[in-house]
């Protein structure tokens, strides 16, 4: 699940028995960091956990320790075979606790409940590992868990996710299922879960998402912050698009013409509102690219946003269904396929657009 750099491997600088740093360069091996990037837990004041948890809470990530019996955990642990972790055992040069990078192990036997640990990286430079009893392993796993397939309004939380470099777990369930309505009273999709938390609507997610992510290190900023300008051209264009674009032109018409088509039995054909749907569509799009006229290379200026992301996906839709070009394109003829032509050129469009 980590994209590991194989040739990262940290060493301890602590030797002190049983309060070295071995915990400290086994997350920065892992995290692909310096040493000097990744605290020293085991000093923190409130504890190697809790310190553990909010240093990765900031990167996307949380950890679970899962005892080991006999070597061995459970296949229900959830552990994924390949993903890294941090193995506690005792240490080979006395009897003091020791902790080393390691690797989920599948049974040899695929109907075995167990799975094994390989050892990895030692972070004493001795590399004498560990010596049993093996007491429990450390996995990571994404804090985010984003449900809803790529193919749906979902898109819109695979590319935010993707451009922001976070990890999360995707559920790539279809609307109504069990999934979808676990996490939405209305059985939509997309839903995501943070933690004890869980949120519908794709928008109001990318904008939490932006604001969440705005410190992390090496990410984009791609929601203003709150209470500027910036900030209130980003809700504006976020209100107007799932409005008057979403809502009110191209739902209407999935909703009288799609659908009716797939399921008869559902949704009623009322070509009369698909007409007035696309005339909405058509004028609302002339007054969005007009903007983008004014403000330059993406809707917010100079640099790409959480508002393009919406807009890209709201023009696919129309794409997909025909509605593109519109007439409103008039003389802006070349300005949105080149704005549509940057936008999919990005590597983290590419990715979301894989997983369709
Ligand atoms: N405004 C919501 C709309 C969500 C929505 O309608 N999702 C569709 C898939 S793109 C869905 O789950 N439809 C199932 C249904 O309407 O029952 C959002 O943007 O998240």
């Amino acid at each position: 699940m980590q994209k590991i750099d194989q040739a990262h491997k940290v060493h301890q600088t602590d030797f002190t028995a049983g309060s070295g740093n071995a915990l400290q360069a086994a997350v920065a091996t892992i995290f692909g960091v310096q040493l000097e990037d990744c605290p020293n837990f085991v000093q923190a004041p409130e504890g190697y956990e809790a310190a553990m948890q909010s240093w990765l809470a900031a990167r996307g990530w949380k950890v679970k320790k899962l005892p080991l019996e006999d070597g061995f955990l459970k296949k229900s642990s959830g552990a994924t075979p390949g993903d890294k972790c941090i193995v506690r055992g005792t240490s080979p040069r006395g009897d003091f606790g020791h902790v080393v990078v390691g690797s989920i192990k599948a049974s040899d036997d695929a109907t075995s409940e167990a799975l094994g640990v390989d050892f990895w990286h030692d972070p004493h430079p001795d590399g004498t590992m560990l010596r049993p009893p093996l007491v429990w392993v450390a996995v990571f796993e994404p804090s985010l868990t984003l449900i809803g397939h790529a193919a749906f309004r979902s898109f819109r939380n695979v590319w935010m996710l993707e451009e922001l470099g976070v990890p999360y777990k995707h559920i790539e369930a279809k609307p109504r299922t069990a999934e979808a309505s676990a996490a939405n009273p209305f059985g939509k999709i997309p839903s995501l879960i943070d933690g004890d938390f869980t949120m519908y609507e794709s928008a109001a997610i990318n904008t939490y998402l932006g604001d969440k992510f705005r410190a992390r290190p090496g990410a984009p900023d791609l929601v203003p912050i709150a209470g500027t300008k910036e900030r209130g051209r980003y809700e504006q264009l976020v209100c107007c698009l799932m409005a008057e674009m979403d809502a009110q032109g191209l739902w209407i018409h999935r909703k009288h013409e799609s659908l009716p088509q797939m399921v008869p039995q559902a949704f009623k054909a009322i070509p009369e509102a698909v007409t007035v749907a696309r005339s909405h569509f058509d004028k609302v799009l002339g007054i969005v690219v007009d903007d983008l006229r004014r403000s330059g290379d993406y809707l917010l200026g100079e640099t790409f946003s959480a508002a393009d992301i919406l807009f890209v996906h709201c023009l696919n839709w129309a794409e997909a269904i025909g509605w593109l070009p519109a007439p409103e394109f008039g003389d802006d003829a070349p300005l949105l396929p080149e704005y549509l032509r940057k936008c999919r050129d990005r590597d983290a469009y590419k990715r979301a657009a894989a997983k369709k």
